[in-house]
């Protein structure tokens, strides 16, 4: 496999073996096509954002087709800039920038189209229709539609495993089932453009973009995962055997897989929807809920933006434009199809940011509205960086900035902000009960992250092929995460579909990376912040200079390769698991406990 990093050593090495290589275009010849490139691509990839977001916020037959052709042109851009960037890989004498802005052109294509312009709009017109048909996608409960927001929220408080059955089988039927002729077909389009960027497959091109080759890349989130797997592992056997105590034998057997859809979530990616059900005997109670805590204040959609807000003030940061506010979409529209999964955008490059989600009033959505401030806020700390560079240090760190803070939404936060009372924050016995809740989130997610591109990866490297392609996402499902569907599958089944990321393109090794850096931040802000109590009772709001360190961190963009950016903040070089462990200790501890004479573990 070709290797895009480094180039310069081998470019060297050439130009003094073979003559030829003097008509090798020139070091300012590529600078000039790297300043060119930039140009060129900021007006398309503005076009294209705005007619996504409208396509996004208001699906339509003919939203999909213009948000397609605006697509298909900037990818045809970035396409032909990748492929003009490969002219200079023997090129000498490149300055540090110019070389990494060439890998950048090179690697920051999501699915690249080919040089064929028909199969180019073709794919186009593919990522839209999968993208709209999740966004439109409903399931039933007691046989009525539901749609996305709502089954996700219904996910997590029904606690009737007909009914929980009900809702993940049809979502993953409506939703999932009739996108696999087209996901077959956008596979196939997007291996060619990426073989004619020079990549094995897509998967390949997806996992150069992390400083280092791609199997460097692959073999380093098998280290991550094998770090924090013990840790997985004890909750799951924990969290079996009180859904056994509640559902019993005939629901949830004492051993194997857990039965995905008793979790709390649509894909059983986070737990904590089910702590009630978890709760250590006696000092589970944690005595306050946050989206309770938010409707008793009266809290809607737009104040609980405003408090996210806040929290970004508290550092020091600007607040966002007046139209963030006139722009964003915070609940979901009465009137027409959108979609509601949630995301930042940044339209212009330098301002424009905004969020769009379908709020609810609840404590996932107020984590989650920390979570897409996070990227807005670092798409404004580096606006200021050429148009390449804009961008975050790798992916995993644009997902684990607006994580980072809200790790710090600790009881004292609510109590400083107003919303909990003074009176309630929960004593030191507590502390179990806080972290396991915690965990149900954080650390039942990580397989999770890890099996959606493992599958992709598989998918577009051929390993999985269209016959295994449920097969081969319910094998990872078992193998990882030791769960199970409520019913059986088939190959007329297509469930990786139901999960939006997997429609809309959006690589997912990030969310798994950003699990791991967002304690790697936080246990940095916190001791920056010279806190002495345990881990998980830290909040680094109102610190300025934390904010101030963290911040310039964001601004630095990608313009350097990620281990300097991630020293820049934790004095550390490498992304890992120990922060984390670090932070769950105590729990870890009790867990061990709790599961002593259980058989753990499941077959796969
Ligand atoms: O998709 C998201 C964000 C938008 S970037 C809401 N997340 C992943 C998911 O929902 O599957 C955040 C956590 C993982
Ligand atoms: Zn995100």
């Amino acid at each position: 496999m070709k290797s895009f990093v480094s180039l310069g050593a081998v470019a060297i090495a050439l130009a003094f073996a073979t003559p030829a290589i003097a008509a090798a275009p020139t070091a300012a010849e590529a600078d000039a096509f790297v300043a060119q490139a930039e140009q060129e691509l900021k007006p398309l990839y503005i076009q294209a954002g705005q007619s996504s977001w409208i396509n996004n916020t208001y699906i339509t037959d003919d939203t999909d087709a213009i948000a397609a052709k605006f697509d298909a042109d900037f990818t045809a851009l970035q396409v032909r800039l990748a492929t003009g960037a490969a002219k200079y890989n023997e090129t000498p004498g490149l300055s540090f920038d110019t070389r990494r802005k060439l890998d950048l052109l090179r690697n920051s294509i999501t699915l690249a189209s080919p040089a064929d312009p028909k199969l180019g709009d073709e794919l186009s017109v593919l990522k839209a229709r999968l993208q709209s048909t999740y966004g439109k996608g409903k399931g039933t409960l007691n046989g009525k539609p539901i749609n996305g927001s709502d089954i996700e929220a219904a996910m997590g408080k029904d606690r009737n495993p007909a009914e929980l059955s009900e809702m993940w089988t049809s979502w993953h039927q409506n939703v999932g089932r009739p996108m696999r002729a087209d996901y077959v077909r956008m596979v196939e389009i997007a291996n060619q453009g990426a073989k004619e960027l020079g990549y094995a497959d897509t998967g390949a091109m997806w996992r150069a973009g992390y400083d280092m080759t791609p199997d460097q890349f692959a073999a380093l989130t098998d280290k991550l995962w094998a770090e924090v797997k013990p840790l997985y592992d004890q909750l799951h056997c924990y969290t079996r055997a009180k859904l056994n105590a509640k559902y019993g034998d005939a629901v949830q057997k004492k051993t194997g897989p857990i039965r995905a859809d008793l979790l709390g979530n649509m894909w059983a990616q986070e737990w904590g929807n089910i702590y009630d059900l978890v709760a250590p005997a006696g000092a589970g109670d944690l005595g306050f809920d946050t989206g309770e805590l938010l409707t008793a204040k009266g809290y809607d959609a737009k104040k609980m933006v405003e408090g996210g807000v806040n929290f970004y003030s508290s550092l020091g940061y600007d607040k966002p434009p007046q139209t963030f506010w006139d722009r964003s979409q915070f609940t979901k529209p009465a009137d027409r199809e959108v979609v509601c999964h949630a995301s930042a955008w940044d339209i212009d490059t330098v301002d424009d940011v905004r969020v769009k989600m379908c709020i609810k009033v609840n404590s996932d959505d107020f984590t989650t509205i920390h979570h897409e401030l996070g990227h807005n806020y670092y798409q404004r700390a580096y606006n200021k960086q050429p148009y390449l560079y804009q961008n975050g240090a790798n992916d995993g760190f644009h997902e684990a900035i607006g994580d980072t803070i809200a790790l710090s939404i600790t009881p004292q936060y609510l109590v400083d902000i107003g919303l909990l009372d003074a009176s309630k924050v929960p004593s030191a016995d507590k502390d179990i009960g806080l972290l396991l809740r915690q965990a149900m989130d954080k650390v039942a997610f990580l397989p999770f992250g890890l099996i959606v591109d493992k599958w992709r990866w598989g998918v577009f490297s051929g390993q999985i092929t269209p016959a295994n392609y449920n097969k081969g996402w319910t094998d990872l499902r078992l193998q990882y995460q030791g769960i199970v569907p409520p019913v059986a599958r088939s190959e007329a089944d297509f469930d990786p579909g139901a999960k939006f990321h997997v429609p809309g393109n959006t690589p997912y090794t990030r969310y798994f990376l950003a699990r791991l850096l967002q304690f790697q931040f936080y246990e940095a802000a916190c001791r920056q912040a010279g806190w002495k109590g345990p881990l998980h009772r830290c909040s680094f709001y109102n610190n300025k200079a934390v904010g101030a360190k963290f911040h310039e961190m964001l601004a630095m963009g990608q313009s350097k390769p990620w281990p300097d950016a991630l020293q820049a903040f934790t004095g550390s070089r490498e992304m890992s698991g120990k922060a984390m462990l670090n932070y769950f200790a105590p729990l870890s501890a009790w867990l061990k406990k709790q599961n002593a004479g259980q058989s753990c573990g499941w077959q796969s």
